[in-house]
């Protein structure tokens, strides 16, 4: 998409060019997984503070069995009055993640289904190339049995051409707690949107980060050793490298909050003092007074009850959950309405 005054901008610029202009500023988070953000955040998924990554792969670890059920079963879990349930009979699937990542909590998923025998394809899909060859190299490695079949491209773009049913239920995985990057609107319309791709007969398999003491969410967005500071900052590094821009990062710092009524962490970058900074590619300059944040990312945590009518807004209902004894990450399983 181009704007009008100036049709050479990439989306970036664009994006980075209505964020910094808005009030408050703000960039998109979406823009944070260049090359060393995703190394950051690799870095993240690893750091002491940051529970939601090991919260995950605790649920796979433990409730493999159960999860891998739940995704072939053929029949409605509560079977209708007369209607017996049906659980030794598996239905074939294509399970589908958006967003791998390096595939380490799938990879327990994908080592049952595979022990098991279920007929299955595992289809990641990411809109970078490097991501899935790694991906799939890592696989192959690891899995020679497994059939796997990586779609780089656009989320939708790719959903949209594997939507006709071809009698193996679609299970689409968006792990992670992912979906608390987007705003509620916005997560809305993403469950829409993969309502619409979906058959009656295929599932959705969500990742939510539950809330909890509100000091344990800072601190995973606030880490001792400084690498969430350094990956927001990244993203002042990409504007400089790919849109020239001339941000001082020592002018800025890392700030992280949880607001406990909304259920929300945010992080900003809070322009330490008074300054001007330039965007080569944009033509513009923009001001910043002393202490002037910009919103960089929301991760949202969520209630039960958040979680049900978020499935309900978007087309589903909730099948079944699978959580740790306290309710510190669900795993939720929908089914299209
Ligand atoms: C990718 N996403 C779910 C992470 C989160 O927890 O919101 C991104 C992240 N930001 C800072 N730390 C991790």
């Amino acid at each position: 998409m181009h704007s009008s005054s100036s049709p050479e901008l990439t989306q970036f610029a664009e994006d980075v060019l209505r964020g910094l202009s808005s009030t408050p500023k703000q960039l998109s988070s979406r823009y944070f997984y260049d090359d060393e953000g995703s190394r950051l955040f690799m870095e993240i998924m690893k750091l002491p503070e940051y529970y939601p990554t090991r919260a995950e792969l605790k649920i796979f670890t433990e409730q493999k069995a159960d999860i891998c059920d739940a995704f072939t079963e053929r029949r409605h879990p509560c079977p209708q009055p007369g209607e017996e349930a049906d659980k030794d009979v598996r239905v074939p699937i294509d399970l589908i993640e958006l967003g791998a990542g390096d595939g380490t909590k799938t990879a327990v998923l994908i080592e049952h289904l595979l022990a098991t025998g279920v007929d299955f394809t595992y289809q990641p899909i990411d809109i970078s190339q490097e991501a899935n060859d790694a991906l799939e190299a890592r696989f192959k490695d690891k899995f020679p049995d497994l059939r796997i079949d990586p779609h780089t491209g656009d989320y939708f773009k790719v959903l949209g051409s594997l939507k006709s049913d071809n009698g193996r239920r679609k299970v689409i995985m968006f792990l992670g707690s992912n979906i608390g990057n987007f705003l509620r609107d916005n997560a809305v319309a993403f469950f829409g949107s993969l309502r619409e791709v979906m058959n009656e007969n295929d599932r959705l398999f969500v990742g939510f980060d539950m809330q909890k003491d509100p000091r344990t969410i800072v601190a995973a967005y606030d880490d001792k050793q400084g690498v969430t500071s350094a990956f927001n900052l990244n993203l002042l590094t990409r504007i400089n490298r790919e849109l020239g821009g001339d941000f001082d990062l020592d002018k800025f710092s890392h700030y992280a909050q949880y607001r406990p009524m909304e259920c929300a962490a945010r992080s900003f970058l809070i322009s330490r003092e008074k300054q001007t900074v330039t965007i080569a590619a944009l033509n513009r300059s923009f001001s910043f007074d002393q202490w002037e944040p910009i919103f960089m990312e929301i991760s949202q945590k969520y209630t039960h009850a958040m979680i049900d009518e978020l499935s309900g807004d978007g087309g589903f209902e909730i099948s079944r959950e699978f959580y740790n004894d306290e309710d510190f990450y669900i795993d939720s399983l929908w089914r299209p309405i």
